[in-house]
């Protein structure tokens, strides 16, 4: 059993090791942190100039990273960042954070893993440790990651050390972080695993050693495929509970009573979010190459795909009691980031609601501190782009024929709500908590009073 070269495991127990982090994201900004913090000489890499110099000013463009932080770091010389990709020929360690998104059909686009790949490709020396942090489908460290890195001639596991390690980074948590969230971590070979834990147990408090790449890799796509089929899981329920007219959240309050061998999920509009809504395709598009098709992740990717149609039918169902039709309504839509408290669109189900809704002729608007503008992206499908937050006033809440709750950010007056608006449908029981005269129609069954018929005013558009 080859053993992991003294030096590397000595260098990374006396910090003479330099560390490099591939991609300064929301991944890879903290990690570098974490690793000046852990006293290793840290240089990050990243393919936009405006990041680089932004960090080498000591300014964060990262919520959960301090500007005080990094320009401490970086004013001690322990944290740099650079676009020059040769430099990681002066790193004894590489992180590789870069995204991993879907292409349109929903297969993984692995291009930046491979860019990067070729760049390490371009600066790898024996004694180099590589651990990839992306998110990915089981096989691709060592399918893909493996063959590049070995065009050097250099053996894994004897010249290099190549590990998976998955971020388990969930921004704005104000309780779990970079350095106190348990670490994973799988390598190619034993001696790799040896290499990367020599270096992440001092950069992370808890370090979890699987037994290889590709278990590391299965465990990331695993938490968060569990939590997408419990989602779905909660949105069918939803619907069920709408057929019974039954309160979903009554349901699932009580369900949560029980202290042991449950875990709440919420229903809701659809699934947001850069990993919840893609993790889970990974498995299931690898799984098919193998000839093996992922029944419960497609079934539950397609009740959650679902959830965007069942809310607009939920606001022309809730239109049409009041005898009108959603052609020429105007509807005011609260909350449209991906999930409340935060400013990320991304995969948000608001985008598709506003959008089938705009579809069918609804003059639609919207509210949202957090998103105060949705750009003209290219490709976010709405119409009249690029669309700007509404302030949410009695006058705005009176003039319109429907305000639909879609993310339930904290700090919105939803008392007024309640008072001033005609017509409510809220996707996330918000409105459970501000009782009014509005009449109020939930995901399923509850609806609150009902309020006398008064002329909406009309609006300046
Ligand atoms: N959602 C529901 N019902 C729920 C929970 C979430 O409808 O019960 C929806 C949200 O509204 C959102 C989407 O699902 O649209 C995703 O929400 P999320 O809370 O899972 O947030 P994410 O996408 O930021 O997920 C990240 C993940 N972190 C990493 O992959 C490192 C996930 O593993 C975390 O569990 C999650 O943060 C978290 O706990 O905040």
């Amino acid at each position: 059993m080859s053993s992991v070269p003294v030096d590397f495991v000595a260098h990374a127990e006396d910090r003479d090791v330099v560390v490099g982090v591939l991609g300064l994201g929301y991944v890879g900004l903290p990690l570098a942190v974490e690793s000046a913090r852990s006293g290793y000489r840290t240089l990050g890499f990243d393919i936009s100039e405006t990041v680089v110099e932004s960090i080498n000013r000591g300014t964060s463009h990262i919520q959960d990273v301090s500007s005080e932080v990094l320009g401490a770091f970086v004013g001690e010389g322990l944290l740099s960042a650079t676009t020059d990709m040769s430099r990681l020929a002066e790193c004894d360690a590489i992180s590789i954070c870069v995204p991993t998104p879907l292409n349109k059909i929903k297969d993984p686009d692995l291009s930046y893993v491979v860019a990067s790949a070729h760049a390490v490709l371009a600066a790898l020396r024996p004694g180099q440790l590589i651990i990839l942090e992306s998110t990915t489908y089981p096989g691709t460290t060592r399918e893909v990651l493996l063959p590049i890195l070995e065009e050097s001639g250099l053996k894994v596991g004897e010249d290099f050390f190549l590990c998976f390690s998955p971020e388990r980074v969930d921004p704005g948590n104000a309780v779990w972080h970079t350095r106190n969230t348990p670490k994973v971590l799988g390598g190619a070979t034993e001696a790799c695993t040896r290499a990367g834990l020599a270096l992440y147990s001092r950069i992370f408090d808890t370090m979890v050693p699987v037994e290889s790449a590709e278990a590391a890799e299965l465990v990331k796509v695993y938490e968060n495929t569990f939590r997408m089929i419990n989602i779905a899981l909660a949105n069918e329920l939803a619907q069920a509970c709408d057929k019974l007219n039954v309160d979903v959240w009554g349901v699932v309050e009580a369900a949560a009573t029980k202290p042991f061998g449950f875990m709440k999920f919420t229903p809701g509009p659809g699934l947001g979010g850069h990993c919840i809504p893609l993790d889970p395709h990974y498995l299931s598009w690898k799984m098919r190459t193998l000839a093996f098709k992922t029944r419960m992740i497609d079934l539950a990717s397609e009740i959650n795909a679902e959830m965007p149609g069942f809310v607009v039918r939920k606001v022309a169902d809730a239109l049409n009691d009041e005898h009108k039709a959603v052609n020429g309504s105007r509807v005011l839509v609260l909350g449209v980031s991906y999930k409340k408290d935060i400013d990320d669109l991304r995969e948000s189900p608001a985008l598709e609601i506003m959008h089938r809704l705009q579809e069918k002729g609804a003059q639609v608007f919207y509210h949202d501190r957090f998103c105060p503008v949705i750009a003209d992206d290219g490709h976010t499908p709405l119409q009249n782009l690029p669309m700007r937050s509404v302030d949410m006033s009695e006058a705005m809440l009176q003039a319109m024929d429907c305000v639909v709750v879609i993310t339930d950010h904290s700090g919105v007056d939803y008392s007024l709500v309640a008072d001033k608006a005609r017509l409510v449908v809220d996707t996330r029981g918000t409105m459970r908590s501000s009782p009014g005269i509005a009449r109020v129609v939930g995901l399923s069954g509850q609806e609150q009073a009902d309020r006398p018929a008064v002329p909406t005013a009309a609006v300046a558009a």
